[in-house]
């Protein structure tokens, strides 16, 4: 049991969670931060701590709750008040003009009206309840109807306020039910896709199916993760307001606190509109977010009603859709791809088309869903395109020029590289290779063994690796550490120099970060990022690999998922071995703390003269590292003199002394 928290402490509490929504709203509403992120970080975790301390302090609107909640069993459902509309599509100048002079017909009116335009975002649909100003229910459009709610992830966002602000003339209503699209950046995206892969993760194939997928997560822990955003564009139901206009109404959304798009325009006479889109298109590759067209809208909201609704769509709006870059080819073969984690992906290969200004030869066709989904086959014609410089898909086949030779594909049930059965693990779409001496995976693992953000071992390229895979010289990447030349010179291509700089560049990667170490073994869900946080949080490999599931959930970045892995990685005695393999081929850690801690405690040091290998201070900080102690005058308290090129006097009273003295080879071993 918990005690209640003291009267300042609630206070405190308070206030920073009132600067927090602050500093949110400053930030992500209006762009204009009044502090920097360091201080708002330190605000955000000084209420966690006083949160953690005392539960009782934790209220449903506090900022903290943005970390995300555990895990669902399943989406609930929810029917939305009022159905969210789909919008009609037009693809033209003329679908556009029709649209217009059909509107000021219905109304019966002869002058410009006034629309208004926005960007229309390439996201997800969602609905917001706010009641009496907190966000109590946020669900996705899901058929117009019915949704699912999705609130702890939706309170992930940080552009959405849990509070709503008074601000101004607005008053906050009982109950406004707002609607809006979460997205995500491109950059974001890219980000989060390169992220993915080093993980052995399947990218996603564009921002927003990545945002679809961070908001359809059980565990909105891993929503927090994604860096999601959200513009909002109407309402559903309100209560008692009134507005003339869907400019006014936007205007009341942003006092409010939220978000709505900068860009969006009030246009007086259909040829606005026309002007509008133009600009937009040709804006549009440099806005950090995908967007697919422009949505118009009929600013008066009592012509909105006089118009109404046909067939699920409103008669006042039209979404203007821009013309994707998309090209229409050929399936020559399906093949399937291995990867490191043993991942399945079939891949398309075209007949070469270009594309956005490149040769396309690719296509990912994700997964058999996808294939069955789509209906692929070998020699179908087919509508490809490239989102961004996104690994280009396919859209849909053209059924038309079917001629009745196409070949339909279906995912093997074993392994194309080693005959091993496949699997599907539960919850997953991907099949994998259950393998894990796979030649696909050993290749695919040793080659991010190797790679640049990993042990950077130059000039072992994936032509060498694959020749030695496939020569069974590599079985794991622990056999790169005995190699020896004559096996090297034995390979094709590589005569006696460049096998001696394949060794020399393995010798050097044995000189390594521990969160470099921990990202090149391939853990599966361990990114770069995450190697780096438990390299701080565990200090030693020994310590990471003791680690059970509870001490990783610990750490506030690491969730359920790569906890699981992480441990079920250790346990494994095939990676057991690899690493003791590694380990005793001596690798050299650098931010190992508990191996080599002590190594030197007890001992003083003096420093003279130049040394090769390192700066002064370089030695000095190894020194201190490792527990020893760096002093500048010699005594007889000194316990070695490291001795570089032309020492100084340091060294002649060291000799007077009787103090030992090393060469810098002796100090580098003893390091
Ligand atoms: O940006 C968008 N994707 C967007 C979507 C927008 N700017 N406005 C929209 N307006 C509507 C109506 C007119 C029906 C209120 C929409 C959508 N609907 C919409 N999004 C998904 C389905 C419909």
């Amino acid at each position: 049991m918990s005690e209640a928290a003291p009267e300042a402490l609630r206070r405190r509490a308070a206030q920073l969670r009132e600067a927090l929504h602050k500093h949110s709203y400053l930030y992500h509403a209006l762009d204009d931060p009044e502090i920097s992120d360091a201080e708002y970080d330190r605000l955000m975790q000084e209420l966690i701590d006083l949160e953690s301390r005392y539960p009782d302090l934790i209220t449903p609107d506090s900022p903290t709750q943005r970390v995300g909640a555990p895990p669902l069993e399943k989406f609930e459902t929810i029917s939305h008040s009022l159905p969210m509309l789909s919008l009609e599509n037009g693809f033209d100048e003329e679908d556009v003009m029709a649209f217009d002079q059909r509107v000021r017909r219905l109304l019966n009116i002869d002058m410009d009206l006034v629309y208004v335009a926005e960007p229309k975002m390439d996201g997800v649909a969602v609905e917001l309840v706010y009641e009496n100003g907190e966000l109590t229910v946020a669900s996705t459009r899901g058929d117009g109807f019915v949704g699912e709610v999705i609130t702890p992830n939706i309170k992930t966002i940080r552009s959405v306020p849990i509070l709503l602000q008074k601000s101004g003339e607005a008053s906050i209503p009982a109950r406004i039910e707002v609607r809006g699209e979460v997205f995500m950046r491109t950059d974001a995206f890219r980000k989060l896709n390169q992220q993915r892969l080093q993980e052995g993760e399947p990218p996603f194939a564009n921002p927003r199916n990545a945002a679809a997928g961070s908001l359809r997560q059980l565990d909105s822990r891993v929503t927090a993760k994604r860096p999601l955003e959200m513009f909002c564009y109407g309402i559903g139901i309100i209560s008692d307001m009134k507005f003339r206009s869907h400019w006014e109404l936007m205007n009341f959304l942003k006092a409010l606190g939220l978000r709505v798009n900068p860009y969006i325009k009030k246009c007086t006479g259909i040829d606005e509109v026309l002007n509008y889109y133009e600009d937009m298109a040709s804006r549009r590759h440099r806005l950090p977010y995908e967007i697919d067209g422009i949505v118009i809208k009929v600013d008066d909201l009592e012509y909105q009603e006089r118009l109404g609704e046909k067939s699920r769509s409103p008669r006042w709006a039209l979404a203007y859709k821009f013309v994707p870059s998309q090209e229409t080819t050929r399936i020559i073969d399906i093949d399937v791809q291995v990867g490191r984690t043993g991942a399945l992906t079939p891949v398309a290969h075209l007949e070469p088309v270009r594309l956005g200004g490149v040769i396309v030869k690719r296509a990912t066709l994700h997964n058999q869903d996808e294939i069955t989904k789509k209906d692929i086959r070998i020699g179908d014609t087919v509508l490809i395109q490239r989102a961004g410089d996104v690994i280009p898909e396919v859209v849909k086949v053209i059924t038309g020029k079917r001629t009745g030779l196409e070949k339909g594909f279906i995912m093997p049930d074993t392994c194309p590289v080693c005959g091993s059965p496949v699997l599907q693990p539960k919850d997953e779409v991907v099949l994998r290779c259950i393998n894990t001496g796979c030649p696909a995976q050993v290749k695919e693992r040793i080659k991010h063994f190797a790679s640049r953000a990993a042990l950077n071992i130059e000039g072992l390229g994936d032509k060498l690796i694959s020749q030695m895979v496939e020569k069974r010289i590599l079985k794991s990447y622990a056999d790169l550490f005995d190699l020896d030349l004559e096996t090297l010179k034995g390979l094709e291509r590589m005569a006696e120099k460049s096998a001696r700089n394949v060794l020399e560049a393995i010798n050097k990667s044995k000189h390594t970060t521990l969160a470099r170490f921990i990202y090149a073994l391939g853990i599966r869900h361990v990114g770069e990022h995450t190697a780096t946080v438990l390299a701080q949080k565990f200090k030693s490999l020994e310590a990471l690999m003791a680690a059970n599931e509870e001490d990783l959930m610990a750490i506030k970045e690491i969730g359920p998922e790569v906890s699981q892995s992480v441990v079920a990685f250790f346990k494994n005695p095939e990676n057991k071995k690899n690493i003791h393999r590694i380990l005793r081929s001596g690798l050299v850690l650098e931010g190992d703390e508990t191996v080599q801690k002590d190594k030197l405690a007890g001992l003083t040091f003096v420093l003279t003269g130049t040394l090769n290998s390192m700066t002064r201070a370089q030695a000095k900080q190894r020194i201190e590292s490792l527990g020893g102690k760096v002093t500048n005058s010699v005594s007889r308290k000194t316990s070695y003199v490291v001795a570089g090129r032309e020492p100084g006097s340091k060294l002649d009273k060291a000799k007077e002394l009787g103090v030992s003295i090393i060469d810098e080879e002796t100090f580098v071993k003893m390091l």
